[in-house]
């Protein structure tokens, strides 16, 4: 079987001691059509040596969390703790499914609702009533792979999950600084800023790999169209409901 074969045997004392616990996590491992074949630890899913040698795959989620009027969007920049993309700007939160009975439920995408909830509160200290697990709304999920450095890297099937609270016009939120190390909230225009800054070397500003897919790829024509429909409930296509984008 899959797990036998795989190792993670790779030093982490350099490591911050929270963020090496975190990596005992049972991550779900998928095939590239996101059926779940296995499971296995947040390390061994994340180290490139098995991603590129026994192209392991697992299932993550990207949360969009929006101002009340659609203006807005929460971004936060990665804790210097982090082991993967530390100090990177990227989207609200972003993590994985467990392998555990609730976060394995597929019908309705509920356990990576479910999951994303969870981390809104363990990352940005986002109460679970702000968040409601029936007003995330599903876009689609991407199937990328990218290096952290020759370490570390992501190879993940991830769904994309907007959510516009309308019970405030900003959801409060407390960060944890162990995972984050800033957060703003920003519009169109100044979320465009920082990704020009982002590509530009001598900037110090870092885009996550995965953000930056969204952004080039989807992420702008749903904001478009969210704002026009006055909701997020009809922003994404049929086919983008259906299809894994390979990017
Ligand atoms: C992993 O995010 C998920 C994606 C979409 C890259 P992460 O590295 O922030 O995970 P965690 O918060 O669990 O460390
Ligand atoms: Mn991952």
């Amino acid at each position: 079987p899959l797990t036998t074969t795989i190792s993670a045997d790779v030093d982490l004392s350099q490591y911050d001691d929270e963020q090496v616990k975190l990596m005992e996590e049972m991550c779900i491992v998928i095939d590239r059509d996101d059926k779940r074949i296995g499971a296995n630890t947040k390390k061994a899913c994340h180290l490139m040596t098995n991603i590129l040698e026994h192209n392991l795959l697992h299932r993550a989620f990207s949360v969009f969390l929006f101002s009340a009027d659609g203006s807005k969007l929460l971004l936060q920049q990665r804790a210097t703790e982090k082991i993967t993309f530390p100090d990177a700007w990227t989207n609200t939160c972003c993590s994985h499914p467990l392998n555990t009975a609730d976060e394995l439920i597929e019908a309705e995408n509920l356990g990576v609702r479910t999951a994303a909830q969870r981390k809104l509160f363990h990352e940005l200290g986002i109460e679970a009533q702000d968040v409601p697990v029936d007003q995330f709304h599903f876009l689609t999920r991407i199937h990328y792979l990218a290096p952290s450095n020759e370490t570390w890297g992501e190879h993940e099937i991830d769904y994309i999950l907007f959510m516009r609270p309308q019970h405030k016009d900003y959801v409060d939120f407390k960060p944890s600084p162990n995972e984050v190390r800033d957060v703003k909230w920003v519009t169109k225009d100044e979320l465009k800023e920082l990704l020009a800054k982002g590509v530009t070397p001598d900037s110090g500003i870092i885009v996550t790999p995965w953000f930056k897919l969204i952004c080039d790829n989807f992420l702008f024509g749903w904001w478009d169209r969210m704002l026009e429909e006055g909701s997020v409930e009809k922003v994404a296509t049929v086919e983008e409901i259906e299809k894994i984008y390979r990017l």
